[in-house]
């Protein structure tokens, strides 16, 4: 890591990828596939050319009950990504949300740009709140505009996430374009979604959704009961193992990736391309038409508990966290002056700054 933080004006105007994780400790095969094992190879692809912000919405995290002890939480989260293979450059950084201020702020502003009908039509709302229940704590329905200000703040252009997330990054797009239709071009408008998916490597435009492992139509979800459903990130290579091999599929007797009539069989071979960073196409191609899905879960098996050991390997060797601590204060020193600056533009456009 560079002691200086001063930036060139080619490092000031390069492009932002930025991405969040929420903290807790049951994150699953549907984050690590979904969100850091694509934020961290796209960053070790792009951070000569791009800041790469990795950022712990620790402000998001509050929305529930805490999991554990929150500082501690945050620490481990970020070195699942180094365990993950991130290479550590003076354009990754790393901070903490609440350490920057200007989301809170931006976040109220925003909320005087965004409507009511947009903000309610959001699906993770509905179904976290149980359609809008009176006792839904309101955190969860102003998330999205936090998560917009997460993004716009940073002028960020993608912003790797699983498919859920979608319908808030287009809401993130939407208050953008409205707040500069009046006052000109202030934020950068983030990548439309069907570009973001290209830009993770998903060729068809769709984003990646991993599908529960017991009820394919859905997907993959911590808050799921059933244990079989899920493979977290420390399951042992014996129960990840088990829990491929007794995934459900369907009766068609061959293997074709459809999602719509075999979920079952195309999550394996989804998750197969994304652990082993091959095209979609390629493990299709290798699959089609083959009858044994036992042959395609003993493969999948094996790389998925092979790729987690090797992970959970690497996590354990990060002990110390000092590592972490000194990038966060590095990235917070960097991530104040990008954001002050943006919310001061902001502030202007609105009169609340000479
Ligand atoms: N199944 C998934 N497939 C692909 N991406 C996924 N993500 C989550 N599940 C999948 C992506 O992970 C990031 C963090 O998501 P989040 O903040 O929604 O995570 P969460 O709420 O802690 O996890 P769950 O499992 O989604 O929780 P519940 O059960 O509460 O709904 C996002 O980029 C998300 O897309």
């Amino acid at each position: 890591m560079s002691s200086s933080l001063i930036y060139s004006t080619k490092e000031i105007f390069m492009q932002t990828i930025l991405t969040g994780i929420r903290i807790n400790s049951d994150l699953h095969l549907g984050h690590f596939l979904g969100v850091i094992l694509p934020m961290t190879r796209l960053a070790n692809q792009h951070s000569h050319d791009s800041h790469i912000n990795i950022f712990v919405p620790d402000l998001h995290s509050i929305i529930g009950d805490i999991d554990g002890d929150l500082q501690r939480n945050i620490i481990d989260s970020l070195k699942i990504f180094l365990a993950a293979g991130l290479q550590i450059n003076d354009h990754i950084h790393f901070y903490r949300q609440s350490y920057v201020p200007a989301h809170s702020e931006l976040t109220w502003i925003l909320d005087t740009v965004a409507t009511m009908g947009e903000t309610s039509r959001m699906i993770q709302y509905k179904e976290k709140s149980d359609d809008g229940k009176e006792s839904a704590n309101v955190g969860i329905f102003n998330y999205p505009i936090l998560m917009a200000a997460d993004i716009l703040l940073y002028d960020a252009t993608y912003v790797p996430v699983g498919e859920d997330q979608f319908q808030h990054l287009e809401l993130a797009r939407n208050l953008a374009e409205r707040f500069n239709n009046k006052f000109g071009d202030v934020f950068t408008l983030p990548a439309k979604t069907s570009d973001q998916a290209k830009f993770m490597g998903q060729l068809d435009g769709n984003g990646i959704r991993i599908r529960s492992l017991t009820n394919p139509e859905k997907k993959m979800s911590k808050s799921d009961p059933s244990e079989n459903s899920k493979i977290m990130l420390i399951e042992s290579p014996a129960s990840t193992a088990k829990k491929i091999m007794s995934a459900t599929t369907d009766s068609v007797g061959k293997i074709q990736f459809d999602m719509f009539n075999q979920p079952g069989i195309s999550n394996l071979l989804q998750i197969e391309s994304l652990i082993t960073n091959q095209p979609l196409q390629t493990i299709i191609s290798r699959w089609t038409g083959e009858t044994n899905y036992g042959d395609l879960k003993s493969q999948v098996a094996t790389t998925v508990s092979t790729t987690l050991a090797e992970f959970q390997s690497r996590l354990a060797e990060i002990s110390d966290d000092d590592t972490i601590h000194e990038l966060l204060k590095a990235g917070e020193i960097y991530a104040n002056g990008v954001a002050n600056a943006k919310l001061l533009k902001v502030q202007k456009c609105l009169g609340l700054r000479d």
